[in-house]
């Protein structure tokens, strides 16, 4: 599923490329070529970074003159977790041949891969597999590769997510980006939406963080204790958090869209959310 996109010159040749990002994909970016967006992820170093990417915001992060871009991903303070070794995977094929397709969530625990849905919840949606498991330990002792036929197994369409980290990505000049884990608290919530700006005036771009979801499967319950975190750019790349005390955010709501705007001549943040009423906070800068 998508859910970001933006319009940013990567390349330097002064035409706007689309960034996107989406669950159960890298960063991609598509640039308009002989009259068509074509997919040119492969050749920006993005690729491999296969998240639960839910924002981006484009800016000069590290002043030399080229756009990078910020993207927040799903975070660790789930059970989720996710390595190159160990990734996340979503088998989709139409496993019980009903003619609906079937999305089945795998994950790693303790070094073996097995199913998000256990066996009452995989059965009742798919209920010619009662008759394969008979019992929990059939279904528990079953490799994921052997849950269906074979056939069904290799046909399926195998979506990975191998980082849940937020992350940087500062681009050389020609669109080639390298990736940096923004700090450890932005990953105690998912980051729905980021905010470039120089919001304490220094002259070097900030981030803010904003999340949360109430999107959970209800076993999982929401994430809803996240306020927010503003991270303050050092103007070479690197961000810093700023303490809570010292920054007034206190954001805990389903955090989903932003806008900037002026009021008065002044600029203030705009903040859409899930289950509350639009709130809005007056920048100094
Ligand atoms: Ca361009
Ligand atoms: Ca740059
Ligand atoms: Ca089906
Ligand atoms: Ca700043």
């Amino acid at each position: 599923m998508l859910t970001a996109a933006e319009w940013a010159d990567i390349d330097g040749d002064k035409k706007s490329e689309l960034l996107i990002a989406g669950d159960w994909m890298s960063p991609s970016v598509f640039k308009y070529i002989n009259g068509r967006l074509q997919n040119i992820t492969a050749t920006t170093g993005l690729q491999t970074h296969t998240g639960w990417w839910s924002s981006i915001t484009t800016g000069d992060f590290d002043a030399d003159g080229d756009i990078d871009f910020a993207c927040g991903n799903w975070g660790l303070n789930s059970i989720w977790k996710a390595t190159e070794a160990e990734p996340l995977t979503l088998l989709v094929n139409d496993f019980d041949g009903n003619g609906s397709t079937d999305p089945v969530l795998c994950y790693y625990l303790e070094g073996q891969q097995g199913t998000f849905a256990r066996r009452d919840l995989l059965c009742k949606t798919m209920p010619k597999f009662f008759n394969k498991f008979h019992t929990y330990r059939s279904y528990v002792d079953c490799k994921t590769e052997d849950l269906f036929s074979k056939e069904a197994y290799h046909s399926a369409q195998k979506l990975k997510c191998t980082e849940l980290r937020s992350f940087v990505f500062l681009n050389d000049g020609h669109g080639h980006f390298a990736g940096a884990a923004l700090p450890n608290v932005c990953n105690a919530a998912p980051i729905q939406q980021l905010v470039s700006r120089d919001i304490d005036g220094d002259g070097h771009l900030d981030l803010l963080c904003l999340g949360n979801t109430n999107q959970n499967y209800y076993e999982q319950g929401d994430i809803d204790g996240f306020g927010g975190v503003l991270l303050k750019g050092n103007g070479k790349g690197g961000f810093a958090p700023v303490a809570y005390r010292n920054c007034g955010l206190d954001i805990a709501y389903f955090v989903r869209s932003t806008a900037l705007i002026h009021r008065a001549g002044q600029p203030h943040l705009l903040i859409g959310c899930n289950s509350s009423r639009l709130l809005l906070y007056g920048l100094k800068h």
